[in-house]
């Protein structure tokens, strides 16, 4: 058996400011603290984490309140700045980027830091109950978690103001490269858009029809039709149903079951070419001791199953036979 070096680099993001509710900031800490990192690097002896801590930004106060309909507006900016940067730097270094969250803002710079380290090479799957491509004038909450797929969206350029401190971001990917799974929550509008721009997306009643296997098949097969792209994986703890992720801002029941989440990760990971994974929007402010324990759980689960853990086992490194006695 050959066994290929997995080289990944782990980057905290504590933002909570592009949603209002207290304690997602917090994200990156508690999934450390359930031993996330200990727990990648015993997938197998071959795998190599370097944890970056979390990221720090300054803000521009003079920009605040510069576009209307964007809470913290000035945050959005700094923060997803510096998480481009970041990434890119990380992934340029050789590793696969994993970025824990903090709300779902800062994919704006996850991913545009992947597109800027691979030269466009990249297709983006976004897991979530809710599809986040809301502009700000389409948004009912001014929240900006629910805008970053509106901003990376080469086709939805045109719909936005201009927005000051953000000329380091283009518009990076287009919504061909672009396919959603566990959709359950889309506002009317986002519902216009997708449509509009025949966006694919696989919905929970499409999980139900075709089952997760075929859909997870289906929607790569639609991005990545050559197999040559670098995956970014986009993974919002809604998308787990409230039973198996209690503690994140936005729960939406009727969600994707644990075992269904693990397995869209076990086939992005067999491709071999995850590039960058987010997984944003746990918040151990909500919820019991036991909830939040659960919700972490869960997240490290699908996180483990996207650097290699299967559910069959792996053999020991590099052994063919049974200790003797
Ligand atoms: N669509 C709503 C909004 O734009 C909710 C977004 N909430 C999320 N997205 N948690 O993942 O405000
Ligand atoms: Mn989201
Ligand atoms: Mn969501």
């Amino acid at each position: 058996r050959r066994c290929i070096s997995s080289k990944i680099g782990v980057l905290g993001v504590p933002f909570d400011k592009g949603q209002t509710k207290p304690g997602v900031a917090n994200g990156p800490k508690s999934l450390r603290d359930a031993g996330l990192v200990e727990k990648i690097r015993n997938i197998h002896d071959y795998i190599d984490v370097v944890d970056y801590g979390d990221i720090a930004y300054s803000v521009d106060s003079s920009i605040s309140k510069s576009v209307p309909n964007i809470r913290m507006y000035e945050h959005m900016v700094a923060c997803n700045k510096e998480v481009s940067k970041r990434v890119r730097n990380i992934i340029e270094s050789g590793r696969i980027c994993l970025t824990l969250g903090g709300d779902h803002t800062i994919a704006v710079g996850t991913v545009d830091g992947h597109i800027q380290a691979k030269s466009e090479n990249v297709c983006l799957l976004w897991v979530d109950a809710h599809a986040d491509i809301n502009t700000n004038k389409t948004s009912n909450s001014g929240n900006p978690h629910g805008m970053p797929m509106a901003l990376l969206a080469k086709e939805l350029s045109d719909y936005w103001p201009y927005l000051p401190g953000m000329d380091w971001q283009k518009p990076i990917i287009s919504v061909r490269d672009v396919a959603y799974v566990g959709l359950r929550s889309v506002d009317n509008y986002e519902r216009l858009i997708i449509d509009k721009l025949g966006i694919t997306a696989f919905g929970m009643e499409d999980i139900e029809k075709y089952g997760i296997h075929d859909v997870v098949n289906m929607a790569l097969d639609k991005i990545d039709p050559e197999q040559n792209k670098s995956i970014h994986v986009s993974f919002d703890i809604d998308s787990l149903d409230s039973l198996e992720a209690p503690s994140t801002g936005t729960s939406v029941r009727g969600g994707l079951t644990l075992r269904e989440g693990i397995h869209i990760m076990e086939n992005v990971y067999k491709t071999k070419r995850l590039g960058s994974m987010d997984l944003v929007e746990v918040n151990p402010a909500i919820g019991t001791t036991k909830d939040v324990q659960t919700t972490c759980d869960a997240a490290i689960h699908v996180i483990l199953a996207a650097f290699g853990q299967t559910r069959r086992g792996l053999r020991p490194f590099n052994v063919d036979d049974m200790p003797l006695q």
